[in-house]
């Protein structure tokens, strides 16, 4: 298969690549190519710039080279201490995600723009969290859950508190292994002072310290953000949606939402319903007002309002290319510089609206959730009158799009597995019946495939591939990020998508009403895989590690990857990588993540970036756990 034929799964979207070469846009792909070979030192991770001392490299191959940087640093030590700060990287970002929603309940108010949508799971995490709900105004106890989660970013002493929610074994290694995490921010602040020029050298040390870390985001801020975020806006139901770059409009402003804090994007999805907004998209011309989400907040806003799915973080220069978005709109993370240039080619605003995140050359209007509302709608004002402006000579829209159902929140999960409880007039509420199904082999195992894209591998091929493989294998999916918005194009979040599946995983999906794979939000909302493995393993009183239940980032990109895929191993699940990591350069620090790590934890990390080996693996070892776990029930 050729380079140009590797780009991507999709025709429509060569047909957009195409497009950018012909009208001389530059893409991730002209520059990917510009890369030429990437650097081997940083490619195994043993190129340190801690110090001014350095930059070193050092040789990843024993008595070749330098082995040891300016200080004495071995290959182990540097690949160790970068990716610990990668982890600490993923986990600040995640978990400062989590701060600003925090920060949103403690502000919300019974007539403001911010409300409580969700009281009972507000009540739920106040008692949790012994908090005074008797006799109280819900948005008193609202302010004081906020203050508690507030101070778990920087408490002095004691460990998180979400931690105990997991199931007792998996405390008692945590305990063992002194990594229950901290507060948050400290866990973070330790990675960085010990890994530092001159503090830890000592690999194990640094990896331990980096599950300890990853916890205080997996266990921490993440949960914190995907529960507050469900409170304020609602815990998800199901939704019927579309995906893909056909779901733009060419007769509708078309407003791109991106980044990950819906504090921002469900303000906008208001605004944009709003009948005066609605009044002045009809004076410019249009017939209405079409959202399209990218990346995390694409799936808050499907998981909540239905807005359907533009697609996944490599379409956003793409996106921009069909000529007919008024305004991209983000917030935080993983926003490509380049739709500064991308957007300048054509009429489309690029609106940057955080302090945490302005872009040279976009348009920054600063959203202040104080006003959020008329924030909201001075944005998408911005976009409405931008619509005269389109460049109709310049306008392709790609037809392709699929139905997808979104929004499958524990809570919509345990809902919908009632369904066979009721049909033995039985109503539970508990997973009890999706405990039943793996027990008894109907389902072999589940799979959580998360992640990102990333134009080292053919884009979203092993997303797809590894679902089909394990679906048909009778493996339910669950999944979220960039990878469910991979799902949903490829019309795999679809109940048509069960004749794909397994007899047994078709019986469920027939019985329960389910697609095989399952949407379960943003990266945050992992947290929600967490709870449903932890509340299955209590269920059957035995640990995380003894689940057929494995995770899986087919394409990641992102250190908030690195941050989940470790506290998901510390978590006690397997993680499956399809995109090498750069830690070959030590042979101590391999050793530790895809071997010894089981020791501690009762998982580990496997790499392939072959999706078909790298299922075989993961169905090899879901059916050694179902043998393990038969003796042990
Ligand atoms: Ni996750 Fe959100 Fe997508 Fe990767 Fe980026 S959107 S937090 S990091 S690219 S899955
Ligand atoms: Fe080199 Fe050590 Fe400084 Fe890193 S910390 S740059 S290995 S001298």
């Amino acid at each position: 298969m050729s380079e140009e034929k590797m780009v991507s799964l999709d025709i429509i979207d060569e047909q957009l690549i195409k497009k950018a070469e012909q009208e001389g846009i530059e893409t991730m792909w002209d520059r990917k190519k510009a890369m030429k070979t990437p650097c081997g030192f940083g490619e195994q991770g043993v190129c340190c710039r801690i110090c001014a001392m350095g930059p070193c490299r050092v040789s990843p191959v024993e008595g070749k080279g330098a082995q040891r940087g300016i200080c004495g640093a071995t290959a182990d030590t540097i690949v160790a201490r970068n990716f610990a700060r990668m982890v600490a990287a993923g986990t600040s970002a995640h978990s400062d995600h989590a701060r600003d929603i925090a920060h949103v309940m403690h502000m919300a108010s019974r007539d403001g723009s911010y409300t409580i949508k969700d009281e009972k799971k507000l009540l739920v995490l106040a008692e949790e969290w012994e908090v005074k709900t008797e006799g109280r105004d819900i948005y008193d106890i609202a302010h004081e859950v906020a203050e508690v989660a507030l101070n778990e970013f920087g408490k002095p002493f004691g460990t998180l508190r979400f931690p105990e929610r997991a199931p007792e074994p998996r405390k008692k290694i945590w305990k063992e292994l002194g990594i229950e995490p901290r507060a948050i921010d400290r866990e973070i602040a330790t990675i960085m002072h010990s890994t530092s020029i001159g503090c830890t050298s000592d690999a194990e040390s640094l990896l331990k310290m980096s599950m300890r870390t990853s916890l205080s985001n997996g266990w921490g801020g993440s949960m914190m953000g995907s529960e507050f975020t469900d409170i304020i806006f609602g815990t998800p139901t199901p939704t019927v949606t579309e995906a893909n770059l056909g779901v733009l409009e060419e007769k509708q402003v078309n407003i791109l939402l991106h980044g990950h804090d819906p504090s921002l994007s469900e303000m906008i999805v208001m605004a944009a319903n709003d009948p005066e907004m609605l009044k002045l998209a009809q004076e410019v011309g249009a017939e209405g007002i079409n959202l399209a989400g990218i990346c995390c907040t694409g799936n808050e806003v499907t998981m909540r309002h239905g807005v359907k799915l533009a697609g996944t973080f490599y379409q956003q220069e793409l996106a921009v290319l069909t000529g007919v978005i008024e305004a991209v709109i983000v917030d935080v993370q993983c926003i490509f510089p380049s739709l500064t240039p991308v957007t300048d080619c054509y009429h489309t605003k690029f609106i940057t609206t955080s302090p945490k995140a302005k872009v040279t050359g976009a348009t920054h209007i600063e959203f202040n959730e104080a006003v959020a509302l008329e924030s909201a709608k001075a944005i998408v004002k911005a976009a409405v009158e931008n619509y005269a402006n389109r460049k109709q000579d310049k306008i392709f829209i790609p037809k392709s799009k699929a139905q997808a159902i979104t929004g499958y929140s524990v809570e919509a999960v345990v809902k919908q597995l009632d369904r066979v409880v009721n049909s033995h007039i039985d109503s539970q509420g508990t997973v009890k019946p999706l405990a039943d199904v793996l027990k008894a082999g109907v389902l072999r195992g589940a799979a959580g495939i998360v992640g990102c894209n990333n134009p080292k591998v053919r884009h979203e091929y092993s997303h797809i591939e590894i679902m089909k493989k394990l679906i048909a294998n009778d493996v339910i999916v669950v999944t979220t990020g960039c990878a469910a918005q991979a799902a949903a194009k490829a019309g795999l979040l679809s109940k048509d998508a069960a004749k794909l599946a397994g007899k047994g995983l078709q019986a469920v999906c027939e019985l329960v009403d389910i697609p095989p794979v399952i949407h379960l939000g943003s990266c945050v909302d992992n947290t929600r895989i967490l709870k449903l493995v932890s509340a299955v393993a209590k269920f059957m009183d035995v640990d995380n590690s003894d689940l057929p239940v494995v995770g899986v980032a087919p394409e990641w990109m992102s250190e908030k990857a690195v941050a989940i895929g470790t506290y998901v191993v510390s978590s006690g699940i397997d993680v499956f990588l399809g995109v090498v990591p750069p830690v070959t350069g030590s042979k101590e620090v391999m050793d530790i993540l895809t071997n010894k790590i089981e020791d501690m934890t009762g998982a580990k990390f496997f790499v392939d970036t072959d999706p078909h080996a790298l299922t075989d693996v993961m169905l090899a070892r879901i059916e050694e756990k179902r043998e393990k776990l038969e003796q042990k029930l």
